[in-house]
């Protein structure tokens, strides 16, 4: 059992499982890698399966039965995690939109700097997105701006998917009041540790969008940001 694990949600990512456990894997012996995977049709989990003997008692599997978002895979791989004794549990994208070689900066930002949540950002420095439409770009850069300003949370990317918490953050959230499930989960994970005054700490990184495999951003998705960030705010001012 190792200090680290490193949660990857997927869904038809044949192209970049392998590649990305072993980038993960490279960065350090400290770290397990948590799969949850939704049953994709492109079979990514037997891929996973086929690697578990390389990487024995560090690669793990959780298989749903149909595609049911990323939010609650996270929350999946959460339970799973607070069960084991991981210190450090990171959220991180299987299509190197995250690069790998970000992660420790991620984890000393939490075991040496004092963080209790470190997010991979985007927007500390400009906008350090390579590869993104420019529509794509502007967009996720308004939404965070937006963000921003409902919430009042002084984080410049709030959608960050990239996240390093520490083990008490997690413990102490209601992972079951989580609602979100696209990118509004991002925010709501933040907002929740925000209002709880956890020390959150951007690290600037810089996000490339994908060259293997699809995106499964919908609309949907977005309007589920757009009007939960609302929502949110507004309960958490009658909760108070
Ligand atoms: N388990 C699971 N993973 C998902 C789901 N939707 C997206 N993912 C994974 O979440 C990560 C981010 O999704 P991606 O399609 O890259 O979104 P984008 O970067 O916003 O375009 C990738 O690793 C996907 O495989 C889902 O419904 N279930
Ligand atoms: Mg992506």
């Amino acid at each position: 059992m190792q200090d680290i694990v490193v949660i990857i949600p997927t869904y038809n990512e044949i192209e970049n499982i392998e590649s990305i456990i072993k980038s993960v894997f490279y960065q350090s012996e400290h770290i397990d890698i948590l799969i949850v995977d939704d049953n994709s049709p492109d079979l990514t989990a037997l891929k996973v399966k086929e690697l578990q003997n390389e990487f024995p008692k560090r690669l793990f599997l959780e298989v749903r039965q149909e595609k049911s978002g990323l939010g609650t895979a996270y929350i999946h791989g959460f339970k799973w995690s607070l069960n084991k004794s991981y210190q450090y549990i990171f959220e991180m994208d299987a299509d190197f939109s995250h690069n790998p070689d970000d992660i420790m900066k991620l984890y000393n930002a939490c075991a040496i700097d004092g963080a209790d949540l470190s997010i991979g950002s985007r927007y500390v420095t400009g906008v350090n997105v390579v590869n993104w439409p420019m529509g794509r770009v502007l967009m996720s850069y308004l939404a965070s701006k937006y963000v921003r300003i409902i919430t009042g949370m002084n984080i410049n990317d709030t959608t960050a998917g990239f996240v390093c918490y520490k083990r008490r953050v997690l413990e102490s959230l209601d992972l079951n009041a989580i609602k979100f499930i696209g990118y509004a989960f991002q925010i709501e994970m933040k907002f929740k540790a925000y209002l709880k005054k956890f020390r959150i700490v951007e690290v600037p990184v810089i996000f490339t969008d994908r060259t293997k495999g699809e995106s499964k951003l919908s609309t949907g998705i977005i309007s589920e940001a757009v009007f939960g960030v609302i929502s949110m705010k507004l309960k958490s001012l009658f909760k108070s």
